[in-house]
């Protein structure tokens, strides 16, 4: 096969949620020496980025929604070690979980492994995460940042929740809050009082980083 074979074949096989052709793609991929990117961010998530279309649309159900995103989590499974393959120091902390009533994951995984790629120590609460459960996790690792990921305009208000249960909680600045998520906008962040927003997992690296800079330079020496 050639590697716009492979593109082509990953995109198709996602979308009606093939996820054993998936994987077998991703493997011959791997095995033609194609960049990992390449099968993610050319396949992989344009086709997943179709099949929300096509649920918006009414042409795909949530069973259709769900086998997907089982295909694509397959494929993650075997690039994520290759992502996250950089061998860097640990440059902070990075406590992330998707928010409470939101079981959306695939989004925060892709985060999490770019976040690790970039040297990043990453702690992942799941998904279902409540604001008492980020706060008592906070407390406990003491990260520098903190990510809240919500895919529904009806979970969004949980970022808000999050917010109050940790300036109750007495730890409001001691971290950084991040937001994001597919209905998520920096208008919405700044709504909430988040202190970060991004739309995709690399932009996500880099506002983390630029974050961490600006916290550790306003900390006197
Ligand atoms: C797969 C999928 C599902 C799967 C989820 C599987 C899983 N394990 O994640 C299942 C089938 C379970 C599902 C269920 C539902 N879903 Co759904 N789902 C999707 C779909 C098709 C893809 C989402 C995805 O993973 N995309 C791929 C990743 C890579 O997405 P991404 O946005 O690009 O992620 C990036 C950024 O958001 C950002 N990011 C993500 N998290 C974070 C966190 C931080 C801190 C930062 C900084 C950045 C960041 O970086 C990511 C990587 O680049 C979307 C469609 C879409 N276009 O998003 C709908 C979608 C999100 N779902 C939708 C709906 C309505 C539902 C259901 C309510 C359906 C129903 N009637 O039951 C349920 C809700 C279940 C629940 N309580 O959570 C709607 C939401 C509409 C809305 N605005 O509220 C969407 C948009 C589909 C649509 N077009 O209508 N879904």
């Amino acid at each position: 096969m050639t590697p716009e074979e492979i593109l082509q074949g990953l995109y198709d096989e996602t979308l009606v949620g093939n996820g054993p052709r998936v994987l077998e793609l991703t493997d011959e991929g791997l095995r033609l020496q194609m960049e990992p990117q390449t099968m993610l961010f050319d396949a992989l998530i344009p086709s997943l980025e179709e099949v929300g279309a096509r649920f918006e649309r009414g042409d795909f159900f949530v069973p259709e929604m769900l086998i997907a995103g089982k295909a694509m989590a397959g494929a993650m499974a075997v690039l994520r070690p290759l992502l996250a393959e950089t061998g860097v120091e640990t440059i902070g902390k990075f406590l992330m979980g998707t928010v409470k009533g939101d079981v959306h994951d695939i989004g925060k995984n892709l985060v999490n492994i770019m976040l690790e790629g970039a040297g990043f120590e990453v702690i992942d609460l799941g998904v279902q995460v409540a604001p008492e459960k980020f706060v008592s996790a906070i407390e406990e690792h003491q990260p520098d940042i903190v990510g809240f990921s919500a895919f529904l305009t009806t979970t969004m208000p949980m970022f808000k929740a999050n917010l109050n249960a940790l300036e109750k909680a007495g730890i409001r600045n001691d971290v950084i809050v991040m937001v994001g998520g597919a209905p998520v906008t920096q208008e919405y962040a700044d709504a909430v009082g988040a202190d970060g927003y991004a739309a995709d997992a690399s932009a996500t690296v880099k506002r983390a980083k630029a974050l961490l800079d600006e916290k550790r330079t306003k900390v006197p020496a």
